[in-house]
């Protein structure tokens, strides 16, 4: 079908891997890099993602020759969180999938918030 915006900006993740806008980069290996959330959630909010482009997990997991991403990608999660003792003190991952999980970049990325107690999460406060 026709390109929709989405397949034809780049997005803000993949201007940070090309080097084109700055980030705090935390972490990094050859399949994965990590960098601090611009509006952080929590004192600790980290955003890990792929370094080859899907919009989201269906698209990274639906990908025959992407196996291997998803393993980095959780790899580079566990890596991280137990470099900085974050699996003794607690910590949370999680990833805004499509409209009603409120997804503003459309490049997979999962967070991960610690540093603190983490409050309740879900449902939309009214
Ligand atoms: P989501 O709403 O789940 O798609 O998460 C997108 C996150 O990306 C959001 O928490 C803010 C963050 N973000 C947006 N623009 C930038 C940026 O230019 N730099 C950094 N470091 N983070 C950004």
């Amino acid at each position: 079908g026709l390109p929709s915006a989405k397949d034809e900006i780049m997005t803000i993740f993949e201007s940070i891997l090309a080097g084109k806008i700055p980030a705090k980069k935390v972490w990094e290996n050859e399949y994965v890099l990590a960098f601090e959330d611009i509006h952080p959630q929590a004192s600790i909010h980290i955003l890990f993602i792929p370094k080859t482009k899907t919009e989201n997990l269906h698209e990274l997991a639906s990908s025959s020759n992407q196996d291997q991403q998803l393993v980095h990608l959780f790899r580079a999660i566990a890596d991280y969180a137990q470099a900085q003792g974050l699996d003794k003190k607690g910590y949370r991952i999680v990833s805004n999938i499509g409209a009603q999980a409120g997804q503003s970049v459309f490049y997979t990325h999962i967070h991960l918030l610690a540093g603190e107690v983490l409050g309740a999460f879900g449902r939309a406060r009214s």
